[in-house]
């Protein structure tokens, strides 16, 4: 298997699709539909936009990108695994040290396809989510950073949909199919999961979900980058280098926020910016308490028997599974979790197997940790004692046991009443989102930005920061 990118093919790839002219065909028949529902439903009035962006040219470490001006209906969306190593051997569960699989074991099927469609479905799902944020762009760096993001989650869609074409027969095509039917918040086909069926109406929200939404993907990219099945792994493998950029993407636009706030703090002394065209800080909290939370569900039930059969069987490790210090079987072993019972949270001990789950979000949320900490250092650097931070995980959960609860940030208990009358105080309200919605002008002159978020400290692929980094009517 080579890992040149073949550019000459009407599908971009790594696999050698002109040597299985089957899969090629099939390939190439999904492509209008795939470009049709990008025509309907991705990035909206993009047709003349000329955008600088970074396109993969090889998979191996460090040469993988090329920069330059694409107009995005032309994007090359491809197919690229990291490359194949003969020796992989699958590093955890009753399969252990056999050889990583080149094909799907028939008993796995229906569990590996379905993990398959939950990982695809999300990626179209964002791309509709940000489709109207073009229209409001704070500067011409942030809206090529968006359409970077809105690409590559089109490549994350193809990656998945190879898999589904190339292994799984006849299901697989049909299960491609549907990826392009069911469409974020559609009452009747809705996306898979919770938080990519909500709405992504503004910039702050779009930086937020890259901060917490994208890093789920991190995470759940990387626990299937483990799999047995040895295709699955290595597209993840390099789904994940493209990941790296939408969570700068996210964590550098919250963190010009909050410069920005600052900054208005300073020089006006008051706490009140929105007087002077910021977003407050007491709004960015709330922001991150909806966001985390959502996210948070997107790790499943603490106690989940479905992750302990992923693991047993070789299909999803743990998030860096090989640097892990154990047998990777996990028998016998404990875990401690926070759950809800009786209506209270309790931390108790579970069997390490079907608390898969609520390790991933552990390790999640330690993650997040770090970059809230990264932030608290910018409003810090500006003398300011207020301090962002995690709710607590049992806060505004939609799934697992901790959802049968109402807790305040703090995880103090409230009662249903409570709840209702006071849950404002903790996420964004009607007025918060109007007030935002009222920052979304669209600022398009070269090295100009939208007055509520600094300008990022250096521009992209050592470019400046007025370079025309998406232009029209070329
Ligand atoms: N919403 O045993 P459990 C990304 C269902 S993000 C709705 O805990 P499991 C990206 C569940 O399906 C990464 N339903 O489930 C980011 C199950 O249904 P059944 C996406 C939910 O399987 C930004 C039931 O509840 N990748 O790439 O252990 C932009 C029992 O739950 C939800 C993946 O998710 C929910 N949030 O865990 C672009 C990886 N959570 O069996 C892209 C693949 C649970 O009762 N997916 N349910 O009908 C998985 O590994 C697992 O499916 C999950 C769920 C971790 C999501
Ligand atoms: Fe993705
Ligand atoms: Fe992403």
């Amino acid at each position: 298997m080579t890992t040149a990118i073949d550019y000459v093919s009407r599908i971009p790839n790594n696999v050698n699709l002109a040597d299985d002219k089957r899969l090629q065909r099939a390939l190439e028949q999904w492509q209008p539909g795939f470009l049709r529902w990008w025509q309907d439903l991705g990035p909206v009035g993009t047709g003349d936009m000329d955008v600088y962006l970074r396109t993969a040219v090889g998979v191996d470490a460090g040469g993988w990108a090329h920069w330059g001006y694409v107009k995005m209906p032309d994007y090359r969306w491809g197919i690229f695994l990291t490359p194949h190593d003969q020796d992989r051997r699958i590093a955890f569960g009753v399969h252990k040290g056999e050889p990583a699989w080149q094909q799907v074991p028939g008993e796995h099927r229906a569990t590996l396809r379905r993990l398959i469609v939950t990982q695809g479905d999300t990626e179209p799902a964002s791309v509709e989510q940000q489709r109207h944020l073009g229209q409001t762009c704070p500067s011409l760096y942030d809206l090529r950073n968006l359409f970077q993001v809105n690409v590559e989650e089109g490549r994350h869609l193809w990656a998945m949909v190879y898999l589904l074409h190339a292994y799984f027969g006849r299901d697989g095509r049909e299960e491609a199919e549907a990826m392009l039917e069911r469409h974020s918040g559609d009452p009747d086909k809705p996306r898979l999961l919770g938080a990519f069926n909500e709405r992504t109406p503004d910039w702050l929200s779009f930086f937020m979900f890259t901060f917490f939404t994208d890093r789920d993907g991190k995470y759940q990219l990387a626990s299937l980058a483990e799999s047995g099945f040895d295709p699955l792994a290595r597209s993840c493998r390099f789904m994940l280098t493209e990941e790296a950029h939408h969570m700068f993407v996210g964590e550098t636009g919250v963190g010009r926020v909050i410069q920005r706030a600052c900054e208005l703090m300073r020089e006006h002394r008051t706490d009140e910016v929105r007087r002077f065209g910021g977003i407050d800080l007491a709004t960015l909290q709330k922001y991150l308490n909806f966001h985390f939370s959502v996210s948070l569900d997107l790790f499943g039930q603490e106690l989940s028997t479905n992750a302990a059969n992923y693991y047993t069987l070789g299909l999803k490790g743990r998030f860096n599974e090989e640097r892990i210090d154990d047998d990777h079987v996990l028998e016998d072993a404990a875990y401690t979790v926070t759950t809800a019972e009786d209506g209270r949270i309790v931390t108790r001990e579970a069997a390490a197997l079907t608390a898969l789950n609520e390790r991933l979000r552990d390790d999640y949320i330690k993650d997040c940790q770090r970059g809230v900490d990264r932030w608290n250092k910018i409003i810090e650097a500006h003398g300011i004692d207020v301090r962002l931070a995690l709710p607590h995980r049992a806060f505004h959960r939609a799934i697992g046991s901790l959802s049968a609860l109402r807790v305040d940030p703090q995880g103090r208990p409230l009662s249903a009443e409570e709840w209702q009358r006071r849950r404002y105080e903790w996420l964004p309200s009607p007025e918060d989102e109007a007030y935002v919605a009222s920052l979304m002008v669209p600022v398009t002159e070269p090295g100009k930005f939208a007055g509520w978020i600094a300008p990022p400290a250096k521009g992209l692929d050592g470019r400046p920061l007025d370079f025309e980094y998406v232009r029209r009517g070329h």
